[in-house]
């Protein structure tokens, strides 16, 4: 009757070789710090441009859309996801899930990405905008501001994409409120994936900050003229072609700006 001894003591060997090796392992991170000679760090800095113009909070209306509305901008805040730079190299830096950006709240427009690569060439920034349908469950943000940005149960719950709001001039020739909301409807996931090349870009050794652009009078325009007249006054919450529109006008809203020192 060894062989049962045998395997006993086998297995409390095996046991204590474990716990010793995880006791020598150090905690993932450590040894790290940041700022070591050659390596870089970036914050992704967001823009809100209309017609290359930024934009200023105003109940005024002096843009015009591709289709000819006057309009302007009172409101914008949006959900960008997993954010996610790509070096040339294949290094990558990275905010995972889902980042709220409001235009008048200053530090929601600075998102620092984890991590430190090799100075060097950029290859691209890629992120969802909005958030995918595994991030976009009811109550996984709690707090305010982001549990403002609920999307109603009765439409599929989660979370409105963006809020971009403002007034424009309608045909009655009177100002009207519109309200581009744009979010999951229904099941139907609206989010989208961009990646952005980033091949003329460079990060030097140390902080760096890199401009994303969101061109706001892209949304009402590419494939699709967008006529506010033809939305609002009301709302595009429960309209499955709105929003399959902003998706598809979407694709090129944002463009990437110029790397500076942070
Ligand atoms: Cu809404």
């Amino acid at each position: 009757m060894r062989s049962p001894r045998l395997v006993r003591i086998v297995g409390v060997h095996t046991l204590s070789v474990v716990a010793l090796a995880a006791a020598c392992t150090p905690a993932e991170g450590e040894g790290e710090g940041e700022g070591e000679p050659g390596q870089a760090t970036l914050s992704v800095q967001l823009a809100h441009l209309v017609d290359g113009t930024a934009i200023e909070l105003d109940t005024a209306t002096p843009f015009t859309n591709a289709f000819g509305n006057q309009y302007g901008v009172t409101r914008l805040s949006y959900f960008l996801s997993n954010l996610t730079l790509t070096m040339a190299d294949g290094g990558t830096l990275s905010a995972a899930g889902g980042r709220y950006v409001h235009h008048d709240t200053p530090e929601t427009m600075t998102v620092p990405l984890d991590g430190e690569v090799p100075a060097g060439g950029v290859q691209s920034l890629s992120f969802v905008m909005g958030l995918p349908p595994y991030l976009n469950q009811s109550g996984a943000f709690p707090d305010a501001p982001e549990a403002l940005m609920e999307w109603p149960e009765m439409m599929g719950g989660g979370y409105h994409f963006m809020k971009l709001e403002g007034k424009f001039m309608a045909t009655s020739g009177d100002p009207e409120s519109y309200a581009t909301h744009s979010g999951g409807l229904d099941g139907v996931d609206y989010s989208f994936a961009v990646t952005l090349d980033g091949s003329a870009l460079t990060l030097a050794e140390g902080g760096n900050a890199l401009e994303l652009v969101m061109n706001i009078d892209e949304w009402y325009t590419n494939p699709t003229d967008w006529d506010f007249n033809d939305y609002f006054p009301g709302g595009i919450m429960h309209d499955a072609d709105a929003q399959a529109i902003l998706k598809a006008n979407g694709a090129d809203v944002f463009t990437l700006g110029a790397v500076s020192p942070l």
